[in-house]
């Protein structure tokens, strides 16, 4: 178990963490700290990816050492059996960001047939630019173009003929190199279920051939259902825009009816929040005794509703289970992604009702609410409802709020980037060629309890920032990177002299959220933006990426996507690939050759900082620009 005197064993960075595992102990709530230690020693088979039940002939493993079996029981080595895991790894992660994009894409198709009362077409400009980028007639009016391109969409997830619409906004040199290796993704359903038959026993036995397939499906994840689900998010919610707010468990409000909203799609959480603003339930919290409704967010629905609205955002990953132990939650409402099967045992601990949503994801000891396109807008004053009642079963003595708020910017949509940069990436490029930025690296990804709290994604983006190179954060690294203090305007004073000026200028902080993990898209589309501007390859470019605590499948498909789209990414937790030599090396080195981009793995946040600036530095002089390597 970690050392709690050493800071880099405690197991977070931030305050109010440390606070709530320690109220934790006390209380006897178990936490994912508590689980993590009891899988010590995790299987050694599993973490080199050397085991495989893909069917039931075995399961199997192979011996990493040489001596014991070579082989599973139907011949498959080391090389395939390591590939196909990481490929299904990668397809379960696109399916999850697209089954997201495909809950949203149905939903426009209801507002635009006038089936889905709760919700509208909110960012009209938006919807004719995709619309066009579709192919769509420009003079149909909004209900009508609403629907054909929700249409278009669906035909994108299935037996599509072509490849992805989102694809073409990249360069034409990406596009042909994708066409030349086979990996231009098609419909998006069809690459993650090519990736299941290929994986299956007796079908794809070749480990580069099933990798490359895994790339094309990671990017039917990133230009495909990701893309569709920001993008659609943008039309339905609207774009976001600069936003002041606040984070950490701060955020929770003593006197007010809290509702913890965690999940990722924005199609229950805007409900909520509109219900939230319903006189009625306000009046109601308030002869309850309560100073009014406050919600607050949690990983990336939170970050949807953050970007969007400025709901003040309490935590990320690991910190679902402690914000329930405040004692102030009246209901944490979900939908699906990443929210732990224990967080109905902590809140039965509490007062707190955990609230389900969605018919894909049901939990133990929860209520279950079921939301539809047609019933959204009653369902979310249903629930409101309910937590605002329950504000009557609070017990105040076991109410604890460890830390004050910090302020944060967010809001930073590629459109509201251009925006602040005059409408065109031209100044932003004025700013890399002049070297008073350096570069951009996307920071992104999750918390893993094998990494302390926050510790990979503040160290590396300060390092960054302190180095004059841009940063642009998604998910729960936004969260992390907003607790240190990046994000407000006053993060530009940690900047390197170039970024200092170029924040204070456009009143900009140094850190420039994103969004949630759908929108690492955001990232991806200004990359391609940048490269059609300077007319070059993505690869060609001073960015990177990096996720230093990562730990879900759909992580794996983004970082998959980014190097195939030509961004070098540094993993700070190792892949379980290590059993195959031909797999390491192809990701660690070989890809380059083939996608013009790589991984590499550096547990080190500081070493994974050095690597990402060498890169960006690297690229700087690629295009002949002054470099400091
Ligand atoms: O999609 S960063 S822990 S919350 S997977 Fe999950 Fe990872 Fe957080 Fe959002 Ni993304
Ligand atoms: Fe074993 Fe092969 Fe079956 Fe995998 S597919 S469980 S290696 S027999």
């Amino acid at each position: 178990m970690a050392d709690h005197t050493d800071p880099k064993q405690q197991c977070s960075v931030h305050p109010d963490t440390l606070a709530m595992v320690q109220r934790a102990r006390q209380e006897g709530i178990e936490t994912v700290w508590d689980r993590a230690q009891a899988q010590e020693p995790q299987c050694g088979f599993c973490s080199l990816g050397l085991s495989c039940r893909n069917c039931v002939m075995g399961p199997c493993r192979l011996d990493p050492f040489g001596e014991g079996p070579q082989q599973g029981i139907c011949g498959a080595d080391a090389d395939i059996i390591v590939a196909r895991n990481l490929a299904r790894m990668i397809a379960a992660g696109a399916a999850s960001h697209s089954d997201h994009g495909r809950d949203l894409v149905e939903t426009l198709l209801a507002v635009a047939e006038g089936l889905a009362p709760g919700y509208q077409l909110t960012d009209l400009a938006k919807l004719d630019r995709i619309a066009a980028e579709f192919g769509i007639a420009a003079d149909l009016p909004p209900q009508a173009k609403a629907k054909e391109l929700a249409l278009a969409m669906m035909a994108e997830f299935g037996i599509h003929k072509g490849h992805l619409t989102f694809a073409k906004r990249l360069p034409a040199a990406r596009l042909d190199l994708w066409q030349k290796l086979n990996i231009a993704p098609r419909g998006i359903d069809r690459e993650v279920v090519e990736t299941m038959h290929r994986t299956h026993m007796g079908v794809d036995n070749d480990a580069v051939n099933i990798l490359l397939h895994a790339l094309r499906t990671a990017l039917s994840d990133g230009w495909g259902g990701s893309m569709i689900a920001t993008e659609v998010s943008d039309i339905l919610f609207g774009t976001p825009q600069p936003v002041a707010s606040q984070v950490n468990l701060g955020v929770l409000k003593k006197d007010q009816v809290n509702i913890v909203l965690h999940g990722h799609n924005p199609l229950v959480s805007e409900m909520i929040y509109r219900a939230s603003h319903d006189p009625a339930l306000i009046d109601r919290a308030k002869a309850l005794g309560a100073g009014g409704i406050n919600l607050v967010g949690l990983c990336c629905t939170g970050n949807e509703v953050l970007m969007r609205k400025g709901i003040p955002m309490a935590g990320n990953h690991l910190l679902q289970e402690l914000v329930i132990l405040t004692g102030a939650a009246e209901a944490m409402v979900v939908d699906y992604q990443c929210i732990m099967p224990s967080v109905g045992q902590v809140a039965a601990c509490y007062h707190t009702h955990l609230i389900t949503t969605s018919p894909k994801a049901k939990f133990p000891l929860a209520q279950h609410h079921e939301f539809t396109p047609e019933n959204a807008l009653e369902k979310g004053r249903e629930v409101v409802r309910l937590a605002v009642e329950n504000f009557a079963r609070r017990r105040p003595e076991r109410v604890f709020i460890p830390v004050e708020p910090v302020q944060q910017v967010s809001g930073f949509s590629v459109e509201a980037i251009l925006g602040a940069l005059g409408g065109t990436p031209t100044p932003l490029l004025d700013a890399i060629k002049a070297g008073q930025i350096r570069g951009a690296v996307g920071v992104v990804g999750c918390n893993n309890p094998k990494i302390c709290q926050d510790l990979g994604h503040t160290t590396i983006t300060r390092t960054l920032i302190a180095s004059d190179i841009l940063v642009l954060d998604t998910g729960c690294t936004a969260v992390a990177n907003a607790k240190a203090g990046f994000k407000d305007l006053s993060g530009a004073a940690l900047a390197g002299p170039g970024l200092q000026a170029i924040c204070e200028a456009l009143k900009i902080p140094p850190v420039l959220h994103m969004g949630s993990c759908v929108d690492n898209t955001r990232i991806i589309a200004l990359a391609a933006a940048l490269a059609n501007a300077l007319g070059v390859d993505v690869d060609k470019l001073p960015i990177a990426a990096a996720a230093p605590e990562w730990y879900s499948e759909k992580a794996a498909a983004i970082a998959a996507y980014a190097v195939a789209s030509g961004i070098y990414t540094v993993l700070g937790v190792t892949p379980p690939v290590l059993g195959s030599k031909t797999v390491t090396d192809l990701l660690l080195t070989g890809l380059e050759g083939v996608v013009g981009a790589k991984f590499a793995v550096e547990p080190d946040p500081e070493k994974a900082a050095a690597l990402l600036i060498r890169q960006v530095e690297s690229k700087r002089r690629g295009l002949g620009l002054d470099s400091r390597l």
